[in-house]
């Protein structure tokens, strides 16, 4: 039901019932080339109860179906989480099935691919069935229009799939080097990094049936997940020789330009551009029943900093909400967000929301042009826009504000007594996955791999039809920490990686004030330590942030049948939400970027979440670290981020002088080839970590 989302699906006998009218005369014809090609068919019709058929979708249908739905425009989440709702309430996976085959073609399709999406995540019947990644559900949002018309037309001219070729989308696509911001573009259309954030949003909804809202630290990590990526892209930026991102100010014109170049697949038009110099403006729209001022915002803005500097946030009943402690931060995530966990919509407001929709209606704010919204409404197109990261920065200054009202860690509290780390060094496998002779050198390229869009392209004809992306990637690596445990019995230690520059963007040595913002985390896993000296070593493939490569991209060195079969990834490990693997590292530079890794051994008899069990066979563990663990409890007690969360402790200005004996860092250097690798599939499973034992 989410492939081909707008072509018709069903049997002959649904069609008598549910077909919309203006498609009535074409449903023979559409039928038979689906009659003849699937092997499957199911009678829906039969299903459809009259119970069934009685379900109300008014309010659902007040999103039309050529609008562009936006989950931060509020009419358009209570719409969806109503469908999210009718699909959870069905009884079983039948009435599941057969409702959504007959709401399908009546409702938003990309509302509708959001909540049958979220209710297969969160119904306990269907919660281990695998989404495909959303690129091939909406492949308009991440492929350029010129490109998928240029891939239609190969689908078209070309009938056997085996004779396509894949069509390559330049790397140059939305703009070009006379723009400083373009040098980012690899980082803010990654297709991964794009399915990560649409995934992270559907785990994690801002409204819906409260059991659905509801889960571990939802408002912690929507920090902490937001916090890390904007690390990231500034030490992207730093990479490439570019500022730290500004903040917006919100009464300043916004520079920075964006074209998406991209169709959309629900209004059928193009996704609006934000030319350079436009400014915020209040919204008043009443097609989408949404008005508010920049003053609005700019007083919740004020409002929660006041709750944080107060200590103290109001509920709903004038009552004091503590947020001096660790459930604080929990706390204002919701409150920021806004989600319906907010202790107080009326009083914060929903300033995270508002701010995405001001900006992605910003080019026709009073409904004057009748203009959809632009990619900034979207949680998977919303972070290909340069202003993504200069309005999340507004967001998590207020997050980093209310950490620095927490009292430091201090030198004992981050101790692990009688563990000390003793070494730390970084491998990077070359092509043969042979450990390179420079270590603590880690090795970054480019690379191109294929994505199928045929799932997604409506009315074309059948087979693999593919699109080569240029993305970042990197040589696979391992880590050795040697640690020395004193304490003369068998321990368990949270072992947690950062890396940070060395250099601040001025190319001055960082303070670890500075440092601490751009602390990118690249793992955290528990580790045995027996007693003496021992070592860990632990490989970039199992990184708890990342999901693997494979899970985005085609093999293409895989043979390629011309049936269906050759589309079928690998949805075993698919777990959707995760930073994309092939990203883990920034990108570096030429002559080298240097950085700092860090690694911290903590207590794991502190840090051990009591009650959930022990892992279910084939549970989703990737990316946990950002997305947390399906159903469970976020698998980690420390606050999100430490030990870099909070302020520093007074005194320390250095990551040397911060770090007690169960710490330890080394420099790093990231290089990058400048030459483009023909994709493969990165090496998962084939590193081999004998030699580093050896060694
Ligand atoms: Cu993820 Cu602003 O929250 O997009």
């Amino acid at each position: 039901l989410l492939y081909r989302i707008r072509e018709p699906r069903s049997s002959i006998h649904f069609f008598q019932f549910s077909q919309p009218r203006k498609y009535q005369t074409k449903a023979p014809q559409i039928l038979s080339r689906f009659g003849e090609q699937d092997g499957r068919r199911i009678d829906i019709s039969s299903m459809l109860r009259d119970d069934l058929l009685n379900i109300k979708l008014d309010e659902v249908q007040t999103v039309d179906r050529r609008d562009q739905f936006s989950l931060f425009v509020p009419k358009h989440h209570r719409a969806a989480n109503k469908l999210l709702e009718i699909f959870l309430g069905l009884k079983s996976v039948d009435d599941l099935m057969a409702f959504a085959a007959y709401a399908r073609e009546r409702v938003n399709p990309a509302l509708f691919a959001y909540a049958y999406s979220a209710a297969l995540l969160h119904r306990p019947d269907t919660k281990n069935l695998m989404l495909p990644p959303v690129s091939e559900i909406f492949p308009h949002n991440f492929v350029d229009a010129q490109t998928i018309a240029e891939a239609k037309e190969s689908a078209d001219i070309l009938s056997s799939p085996s004779d396509r070729v894949a069509i390559e989308i330049p790397q140059d696509l939305t703009g070009n080097d006379r723009d400083m911001e373009h040098r980012l573009a690899y980082f803010r259309e990654d297709l991964g990094i794009n399915l990560h954030h649409w995934h992270w949003h559907l785990v994690y909804p801002l409204d819906g049936p409260t059991a659905v809202v509801t889960k571990d630290r939802r408002g912690e990590l929507f920090y902490y997940m937001h916090h890390q990526v904007l690390a990231r892209y500034n030490v992207e930026r730093m990479c490439n020789g570019l500022d730290m991102v500004k903040r917006l100010e919100w009464d300043e014109a916004i520079e920075e330009a964006y074209f998406p170049m991209l169709n959309s697949d629900v209004s059928g038009r193009d996704w609006p551009s934000r030319p350079a110099n436009l400014r915020l403006t209040d919204i008043n729209r009443p097609d989408l029943q949404l008005s508010f001022s920049i003053d609005d915002l700019k007083r919740y803005e004020e409002r929660i900093y006041e709750a944080i500097h107060r200590k103290v946030a109001l509920d709903a009943n004038g009552q004091n909400i503590e947020l001096l402690n660790e459930q604080g931060i929990d706390v204002l995530g919701n409150m920021v967000e806004a989600s319906i966990l907010t202790p107080n919509a009326d009083y914060y407001g929903n300033l995270h929301n508002m701010g995405h929709s001001a900006i992605a209606y910003i080019h026709d704010p009073k409904f004057q042009y009748i203009q959809s919204a632009a990619v900034m409404s979207e949680t998977m197109t919303a972070m290909r826009d340069p202003v993504f990261y200069r309005w999340h920065k507004v967001i998590d200054q207020l997050f980093v504000e209310h950490k620095h009202t927490l009292t430091p860690y201090t030198a004992e509290e981050l101790t692990f007594g009688g563990i000390q780390v003793t070494g730390l060094e970084v491998c990077s496998y070359n092509d043969q996955q042979i450990c390179r002779q420079d270590r603590n050198v880690l090795q970054t390229y480019f690379m191109r791999s294929d994505i199928d869009m045929s799932r997604g392209l409506d009315f074309t004809p059948r087979g693999p039809i593919l699109v080569r992306v240029t993305h970042l990637s990197h040589d696979e690596y391992a880590f050795t920490i040697r640690v020395n445990n004193t304490t003369g019995r068998r321990v368990i230690g949270t072992v947690r990686i950062f890396i940070a520059p060395v250099v601040n963007n001025k190319r001055l040595p960082t303070t670890l004030a500075e440092q601490k913002t751009l602390m990118i985390e690249l793992d955290r896993f528990a580790a045995e330590l027996s007693p003496g000296a021992s070592t860990i070593v632990r490989r970039s493939i199992d990184s708890g942030v990342t999901i693997p490569f494979k899970q985005i991209f085609r093999d293409l060195n895989a043979n390629r049948p011309d049936d269906d079969s050759y589309r079928e990834f690998d949805s075993f490990n698919y777990c959707g939400c995760g930073w994309p693997h092939h990203m883990l590292l920034p990108k570096g530079s030429r002559g080298g970027f240097d950085m700092e890794l860090f690694v911290m051994i903590s207590d794991y008899s502190q840090d051990k979440v009591q009650g959930n069990g022990e892992p279910a066979l084939g549970e989703c563990k990737t990316g946990m670290i950002i997305c947390g663990l399906k159903d469970k409890f976020y698998p980690d007690r420390k606050p999100m981020g430490y030990p870099f969360d909070r302020a520093i402790r007074t005194g320390v200005n250095t990551l040397q002088n911060f770090m007690t004996p169960n710490m330890f860092s080394v420099p790093v250097r990231i290089m990058h080839d400048d030459q483009v690798r023909l994709g493969q599939v990165l090496a998962d499973q084939s590193v081999s970590i004998k030699d580093l034992n050896q060694d």
